[in-house]
């Protein structure tokens, strides 16, 4: 696909589009504005307070010819945000190639009274990359003051700030079937680390691939609850220097009360991990649900698979999570039942050596039932 026309920057514009009512804006490369980010009236499309805008298969923020850095770069690229909307819902963001700007590759931006957000956006089969150049603190793609959108297929890469974030959002967000890597490496103090940030409540992020970003996997924020994060492969996370210069990020950061929602918070001899606590009444990110425990790891001879089994408490459904580079067998993904028992997983017995947690041990752990309980046995 080659957009038809190419947007240049003329000298003093702040954006390049602004949409009318029900407007589509398709096959189109534009790049060079806006000044400033993360404000409205700068980047390259903004969206006011309008119903079903529909922007689809455009380049944004490069060359219609070449996926990269413009020429003349830093001066060259787009000084704002590549995709703004403000307060307007149900539109469709699709199809589009994003990236190369100081701001956010796509904000949804509500009212900061959370009066009226950007609500029920779908946002799908994008390409966001290196987006955030200038503004670490800013996200390859923000549902800030907003919520119900639907982002799926995407892929979120090299974004200085988070690639997928829901700034104080006002929640209901589906993320599934993306790829979330290499974000939250950008320069300064002010870097927001996670692959993907949970703001708000009642979320599903399932069936993404997330590694390589510069703090934890998936974070979730204090005040963000009831949120289900299952059936994604998350690896490699947290290679941004934390307080004090250690790497040590988690694969999913559930965070205590005042800890950092920027990078997390370590605490001196766990790290980003929040211990499992008798009755699991601590409260803080999803109620820090207590994580389940993987004990036990054999190799079945006769089948030639790896036999994982473990426990969890009671309470909320979990999945048993894995940290290694593959999809995530549906196996080890299945819904914890509602009462403490034994789950077991099989999985492929590898010619080379495999990574397959990192997770220090809890330190408190209940006593799991006995595994040749068959009222409490389970095999996933
Ligand atoms: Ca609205
Ligand atoms: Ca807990």
């Amino acid at each position: 696909m080659r957009p038809k026309w190419k947007f240049l920057m003329p000298e003093g514009w702040p954006r390049a589009w602004w949409f009318r009512p029900r407007m589509t804006e398709s096959s189109m490369a534009i790049y060079g504005f806006g000044n400033v980010t993360n404000t409205d009236n700068q980047g390259n499309i903004f969206v006011g307070n309008v119903l079903r805008t529909r922007i689809e298969s455009n380049v944004l923020g490069t060359t219609a010819l070449s996926f990269s850095d413009p020429a003349g770069a830093p001066a060259g690229r787009s000084g704002g945000d590549n995709i703004r909307v403000r307060q307007g819902d149900n539109g469709i963001i699709r199809n589009n190639l994003i990236g190369w700007s100081n701001g956010k590759g796509i904000a949804l931006e509500g009212a900061t009274d959370n009066s009226d957000g950007a609500q029920g956006w779908t946002v799908t089969l994008n390409e966001v990359r290196n987006n955030a150049l200038s503004d670490s603190s800013v996200a390859g793609l923000d549902i800030e003051h907003s919520g119900n959108a639907t982002v799926q297929y995407n892929l979120f890469d090299s974004n200085g700030g988070a690639g997928i974030d829901s700034s104080l959002g006002l929640g209901g967000d589906t993320i599934d079937n993306n790829t979330s890597s290499n974000n939250g490496k950008g320069p300064g103090a002010n870097v927001e680390t996670p692959g993907i940030r949970l703001y708000s409540s009642n979320n599903t992020v399932s069936n993404n691939i997330i590694f390589n970003n510069g703090g934890a996997g998936v974070m979730v924020t204090p005040d963000g609850q009831n949120n289900v994060i299952t059936r994604n492969s998350i690896y490699n996370n947290g290679s941004q220097p934390a307080t004090g210069g250690a790497y040590q990020q988690i694969g999913i950061d559930l965070l205590e009360p005042g800890q950092d929602v920027a990078k997390g918070t370590p605490v001196a001899g766990r790290g980003f991990v929040t211990p499992n606590d008798p009755g699991d009444v601590d409260t803080g990110a999803n109620g820090l649900l207590n994580f389940s425990v993987l004990d036990r790891a054999t190799l079945d001879t006769a089948t030639n698979q790896i036999v994982i089994s473990g426990w969890a408490g009671l309470g909320p459904a979990r999945p048993l999570s894995s940290s290694w580079p593959r999809p995530i067998p549906r196996a080890l993904a299945r819904a914890r039942p509602s009462s403490p028992r034994w789950s077991k997983a099989r999985l492929p017995t590898w010619t080379t050596p495999q990574v397959l947690t990192a997770t220090p041990p809890p330190t408190w752990e209940p006593t799991p039932p006995a595994a040749s309980s068959s009222a409490s046995r389970a095999v996933l």
